[in-house]
C-alpha cells in the first residue's frame, strides 16, 4: 500500500532512525534497496525498500533461517553479523557480510530482496570484515575488505581467484580504513572507505584509479565527509555507500549518531542511517548538506506506511522488526500456542545472559512510550530496554503479583524498586523522555521511567533512571537500544505491545 506522493522542501534525517548501522544501498529501476548490520540479533540483516531514498519500509531480513546465521550459544553483544554490502548484478541481488561469531565472510543471493535469500556461500579464503562486491567490464568479481585488501573471487563458489592484494588504505596515519566500496563511475574506478574509527573521529575518504585494483589517487579534498571536532548534532559520520538516482543525481547513505545530554554526549539509539546529496566536481564527489532537515530530493516523496503503534500478536508470523539476541525467535516463542497472545518460553533466567528469551524492536525515537499487557502465568518476565547483556533496565512481573524494577549497569545489578500488584495480567510500561536541551554539562541524554498500570488504569511509576548508562559511550559496542519482552522463568504471555513515538 503506497501513500500519495508529496513534494516537500525538506526531509527528516536519519532516514532510518534507531540501530541501523553500516547501511548499503543499491537501485534497480525506480526501486532502492538498503541493508544494515545486525550483530547478535536474529533474524539478521534487515532489508528495506524505498522509491525516494527518504521513506523506507522494511521488507524482510536477509538472514531469517538458522542455517543462514549461526550464532553459537553465548554469542556476546556486538558479536555476530557485521557490515553488509548489497548489490544487484546479472539479474540477481547479492549480499555479502561477515559473521564474526560463526562463518566469517558469507555471500547470499536472492531474486527478490524481500527473500527468501539463499543459504550462505562461504568465502573461507577471504580475510577481514566489511566485504564489498564489484564486477568489472569483463565480468570479474572483486571482493574488497577492510584494511584495505582486495581479491578476485568466484561469487558462485566463494573461491578466491588469485592472491589478495593490499590496495589504497586511506589517509596516512588515519586508523581503521574500513567499509570499502568500489564503483565504476565514468572513466574511473572509485574506492570509497571509512577511516578514523566509528566514533567521533569517523570520516569518509575516497580515491580513484584506472582499474578495480588501482593504482589509486586520493581525493585532494579528503576526507570528503566528517563531523569530527564540530558541535554538529550528527556525529560519528562515516561508513557510507553511494547510489545514483534515475535522474542521474547522486546520493550517499551513511551512519551517524545523535548524542544527547551534556558532555561528552551520549547516543542511545545506536548508529543510524542518514542520507546526503552528492555532486561531482572535477571528477570528485562533493557531499552536500548533511543535517537533520536537509532539502528534499527533486522528486515526489512517497511516505512509507508507518508501523502500527500496537502489535496484537494475532498473526502467525511476527513483523520483520522483531528481533531476539542469540537465537531464532521461533525457538523460544510463538503466537499460536495461545491465539492472540505471544507466548515466551524462558531460556537463560535473566537479561544478564546472552541467551535470554527476549523479543524486542529497535528504539527509534529519543522519547517514546512502550506498554505491554503481560500475563506471568506460573512464571516471571517483563518489559525491558536492552543495550546489551550488561546494560539494561527492566520492569519484571512474577506470578505472585510482585513487580520489580531491575537495573543492570556493568558489573552492578540492582533491584531498584518493588511493588505488590494483584496477581494476574498487568500492563507494564517503559517511557523514555529526552531533555530537549542539556540541563548543564553533567546532564544525561534521557530519563527512563519504568512502571505499571493498575487494573483501574492508574499509572504507578516505580523508578526514573538516568539513560546515560544505556548508551554506547558507557556500554561500548556497535548496537543500540532494543525494547521488548522477556521471559525469566517458565512461560509468560503478552497480549499486545504498544510502541508510541513521542519525539517533538
Ligand atoms: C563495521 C565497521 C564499522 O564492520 O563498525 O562504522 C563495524 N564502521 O565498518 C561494526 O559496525
Amino acid at each position: 500500500m503506497s501513500s500519495t506522493p508529496v513534494t516537500g522542501s525538506s526531509f527528516t534525517n536519519p532516514v532510518l532512525p534507531g540501530f541501523h548501522p553500516d547501511p548499503s544501498v543499491c537501485r534497480v529501476g525506480a526501486d532502492y534497496y538498503l541493508a544494515c548490520s545486525s550483530f547478535e540479533y536474529f533474524p539478521g540483516v534487515p532489508v528495506f525498500h524505498s522509491r525516494d531514498l527518504v521513506h523506507w519500509r522494511q521488507i524482510g531480513n536477509a538472514l531469517d533461517r538458522p542455517e543462514q546465521l549461526h550464532l553459537p550459544p553465548g554469542t556476546p553483544s556486538s558479536g555476530g553479523v557485521y557490515a553488509p554490502t548489497l548489490r544487484h548484478h546479472d539479474g540477481r541481488f547479492w549480499l555479502i557480510t561477515t559473521n564474526v561469531s560463526g562463518g566469517g565472510n558469507l555471500l547470499f543471493t536472492a531474486t527478490d530482496p524481500a527473500g527468501p535469500w539463499s543459504d550462505p556461500i562461504r568465502l573461507s579464503e577471504v580475510e577481514g570484515i566489511d566485504p564489498d562486491l564489484a564486477w568489472d567490464e569483463d565480468g570479474a568479481c572483486w571482493c574488497t575488505c577492510a584494511g584495505v585488501h582486495q581479491v578476485r573471487i568466484d561469487p558462485h563458489t566463494g573461491r578466491t581467484l588469485g592472491a589478495p592484494r593490499r590496495i589504497w588504505s586511506g589517509t596516512p596515519d588515519a586508523k581503521a580504513p574500513e567499509a570499502p566500496h568500489l564503483y565504476r563511475i565514468g572513466d574511473h574506478w572509485y574506492l570509497m572507505i571509512a577511516e578514523g574509527g566509528t566514533e567521533r573521529g569517523h570520516a569518509v575518504s575516497i580515491a580513484r584509479g584506472p582499474t578495480p585494483g588501482g593504482p589509486f589517487e586520493p581525493c585532494p579534498a579528503n576526507p570528503i565527509l566528517t563531523h569530527r571536532g564540530t558541535d554538529h548534532p550528527i556525529q560519528n559520520t562515516g561508513h557510507a555507500d553511494l547510489v545514483q538516482g534515475p535522474d542521474g543525481s547522486w546520493w550517499m547513505v551513511l551512519l551517524g549518531v545523535r548524542p544527547g545530554g551534556g558532555t561528552p554526549g551520549w547516543h542511545v539509539l545506536g548508529r543510524e542511517t542518514f542520507l546526503a546529496p552528492v555532486t561531482w566536481v572535477d571528477g570528485w564527489p562533493v557531499v552536500g548538506e548533511l543535517s537533520l532537515t536537509p532539502p528534499a530530493p527533486p522528486w515526489p516523496l512517497t511516505p512509507a506506511p508507518t508501523a502500527p503503534v500496537r502489535d496484537d500478536f494475532d498473526a502467525d508470523v511476527l513483523a520483520p522488526y522483531w528481533i531476539s539476541p542469540g537465537h531464532h525467535p521461533a525457538q523460544r516463542l510463538t503466537t499460536t500456542k495461545r491465539p492472540g497472545w505471544l507466548t515466551l518460553e524462558a531460556g537463560d533466567p535473566s537479561l544478564d545472559d546472552p541467551d535470554v528469551t527476549f523479543l524486542g524492536r529497535r528504539q527509534q525515537h529519543h522519547s517514546c512510550r512502550v506498554r505491554a499487557l503481560v500475563d506471568p502465568d506460573r512464571g516471571s518476565g517483563g518489559l525491558a530496554v536492552r543495550l546489551d547483556e550488561r546494560h539494561h533496565y527492566a520492569v519484571e512481573l512474577a506470578a505472585s503479583g510482585e513487580v520489580r524494577v531491575i537495573a543492570r549497569v556493568g558489573s552492578l545489578r540492582t533491584v531498584v524498586a518493588t511493588r505488590q500488584a494483584t496477581p494476574g495480567p498487568l500492563v507494564l510500561r517503559i517511557e523514555t523522555t529526552s531533555a530537549s536541551s542539556p540541563d548543564g554539562p553533567r546532564s544525561g541524554p534521557d530519563t527512563v521511567i519504568l512502571g505499571i498500570e493498575h487494573a483501574d488504569g492508574t499509572l504507578d511509576d516505580l523508578a526514573a533512571l538516568d539513560g546515560r548508562y544505556l548508551s554506547t559511550e558507557v556500554a561500548g559496542g556497535f548496537t543500540g537500544r532494543v525494547i521488548g519482552l522477556y521471559a525469566a522463568t517458565h512461560t509468560i504471555h503478552a497480549d499486545w505491545l504498544d510502541y508510541e513515538p513521542n519525539d517533538r
